[in-house]
């Protein structure tokens, strides 16, 4: 019906004429139809990838977000909210912030901010909006998965590749750098850091130091006072102002220098249909308060879907619903899971006399993990080669602007059984199914690491947060739901239909063992390769 209803006005229209649409709920709306030659929709890490390598090898393409070009019009939704003192931009078509925990700003108007979290049952899904997806938002750890899991999750692939060729290339192009042990060692904004360090060494556990994309040169120059602070000033969830290299300073700057790369923020792309020789993408042009003001129908020759695990999984569905795509894989919408994400934390109070005594780093500390916290995570906790609990625990910061004696961590887990993603046509909408099952073991291992660490450091599980301290819940990292090799081929190209192609976290089963992006910009590169030199 909503298909007829588009189809009818769109069809009696010549390329780029405005009419108005009678059948429209709102009887002024515009109806628009472009064509494109590539059209990539999502401006992440899968299309930010995309847009560079066809723009470089001298084809045109247009981008499509659905959130804002944060940088046009001089910024002029900038800055980015800080975490304590959060605006409207922080947050996705909400009159509160939905952060993991913290929610105590109201908005008197809904407004289209970077974060985004979306609720199904059991899970809540974060995503970045805007000219640079996730890019935005994220912590900028920039971890290489484990050579044997990623083999393990990945088995056609020749990973000998991936190690000497496509990791590099993606650490290169998303300029990634490591903190300086000097500055690390010294700096009070990486105490929390430190102690996170030693008391998991004092527990038994392994530790790393992790790469990421904020500059570390430009965080040494935060601290001397040379340069506006960022990471240094609580702004990371919301957007970073400086500092970090989010992919619209990286690849897509590069994709826009070739003169080829034509970006549309505001362009939410709501379905797909197949024509002889084309694909017809529907689009709602939308305002700040998420309205449509306008519609379009693109029509394109090759369509890239880089909406993020659950924007490019929902559009091939409705797709499949709307415009009766009859030829997907079976496996579209499964092998879907959270990377094994839980959050936890441990309350440090009861430890504190320890500490002064003979806490970590031989007393060097006094206690707590800090009143400055840089809002960079650089240091996690190996433990992947623990049969019995394997888990991946980044020690996130928690920069309250005071003592909070509270350390924080993000545990990444495997995914034995990845859950499923379904589309209801008649609400529009994707549910997630994802239950005790799905989930289960990432509680039962975080627990397993908090109660080493308060039996080697003291204190105690942070009741507070979350459910009896423990949020699985909460889902940093969504992957899967059109997964290599299943939904598309070895290379991202959609089995069933030609010209169709994904190269973002929808490619990746479930779990990768560690942060994932630095691995979905590595599969992004490698199937991109294949397909510049093939399919034109
Ligand atoms: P993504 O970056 O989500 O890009 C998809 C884009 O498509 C978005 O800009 C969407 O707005 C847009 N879009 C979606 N649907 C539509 C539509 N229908 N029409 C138009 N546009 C659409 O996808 N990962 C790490 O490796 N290290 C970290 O430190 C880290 N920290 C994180 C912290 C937070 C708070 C969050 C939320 C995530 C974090 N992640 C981190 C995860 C990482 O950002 C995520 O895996 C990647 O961004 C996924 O990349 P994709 O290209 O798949």
């Amino acid at each position: 019906m909503e298909r007829r209803k588009f189809i009818k006005t769109a069809s009696v229209l010549s390329a780029g004429l405005f009419v108005t649409n009678a059948f429209s709920k709102n009887f002024e709306l515009k109806i628009m139809e472009e064509k494109a030659d590539n059209l990539i929709i999502g401006s992440g890490y899968g299309g930010a990838v995309a847009a560079l390598r066809l723009t470089e090898a001298g084809h045109k393409v247009v981008m499509l977000e659905m959130g804002l070009d944060w940088e046009k019009d001089n910024g002029k939704h900038k800055p980015f909210s800080n975490l304590i003192t959060p605006k409207s931009n922080s947050t996705w078509l909400n009159k509160k912030t939905q952060a993991p925990m913290m929610n105590i700003a109201n908005f008197s108007k809904k407004f289209t901010g970077v974060l985004d979290r979306m609720d199904f049952k059991n899970v809540k899904v974060y995503a970045g909006r805007g000219v640079g997806g996730g890019s935005l938002v994220n912590g900028g750890m920039a971890v290489q998965p484990q050579k044997e899991y990623f083999k393990e999750i990945f088995p056609d692939l020749d990973v000998e590749q991936f190690w000497s060729k496509f990791f590099p290339l993606a650490q290169k192009e998303l300029e990634v750098n490591n903190i300086p042990d000097e500055y690390y060692k010294k700096t009070p904004y990486y105490k929390f850091a430190r102690v996170g360090e030693s008391e998991a060494h004092q527990a038994g556990f392994k530790t790393v130091r992790v790469p990421n994309v904020y500059s570390f040169d430009y965080m040494e120059r935060e601290e001397a006072g040379e340069v506006p602070k960022s990471g240094l000033a609580k702004e990371v969830i919301y957007g970073n102002n400086h500092g970090k290299k989010s992919v619209d300073k990286t690849y897509l700057q590069k994709a826009q220098q070739t003169g080829l790369l034509t970006i549309k923020d505001m362009h939410k792309v709501t379905y797909f249909e197949q024509t002889d020789t084309s694909y017809k993408v529907y689009v709602d042009v939308i305002d700040t308060s998420g309205e449509t003001v306008a519609q379009k129908v693109i029509t394109c020759k090759k369509l890239f879907l880089n909406g993020g695990s659950l924007g490019t999984t929902q559009l091939l569905l409705a797709s499949q619903a709307k415009s009766q795509l009859d030829n997907f894989d079976d496996s579209l919408g499964n092998y879907w899971g959270n990377n094994g994400n839980i959050m936890t934390g441990r309350n440090m109070v009861n430890t504190l006399f320890n500490r002064v005594e003979k806490g970590p780093d031989e007393g060097n500390f006094a206690p707590g993990t800090g009143t400055k916290q840089s809002t960079i995570p650089v240091a996690g906790v190996d433990n992947w080669n623990d049969k019995d609990n394997a888990f991946f625990a980044e020690i996130s910061p928690l920069p309250m602007g005071m003592e909070v004696y509270t350390a924080l961590y993000l545990v990444i887990n495997k995914v034995p059984t990845p859950g499923r993603i379904s589309y209801d046509k008649s609400t529009d909408k994707i549910d997630i199914h994802w239950e005790k099952e799905n989930y289960q073991h990432t509680i039962d291992n975080a627990k397993h690491f908090v109660n080493k660490m308060i039996k080697a450091n003291g204190g105690t599980p942070s009741g507070l947060l979350w459910d009896k301290g423990f949020g699985a819940e909460i889902c940093y990292h969504p992957l899967g739901g059109a997964v290599l090799g299943k939904t598309t081929d070895l290379f991202g190209r959609v089995k069933g239909y030609d010209n169709l192609y994904v190269t973002d976290g929808a490619l990746v089963p479930a779990s990768i063992g560690v942060n994932p992006f630095l691995t979905i910009t590595a599969l992004a590169e490698y199937c991109m390769e294949e397909i510049v030199r093939k399919d034109y």
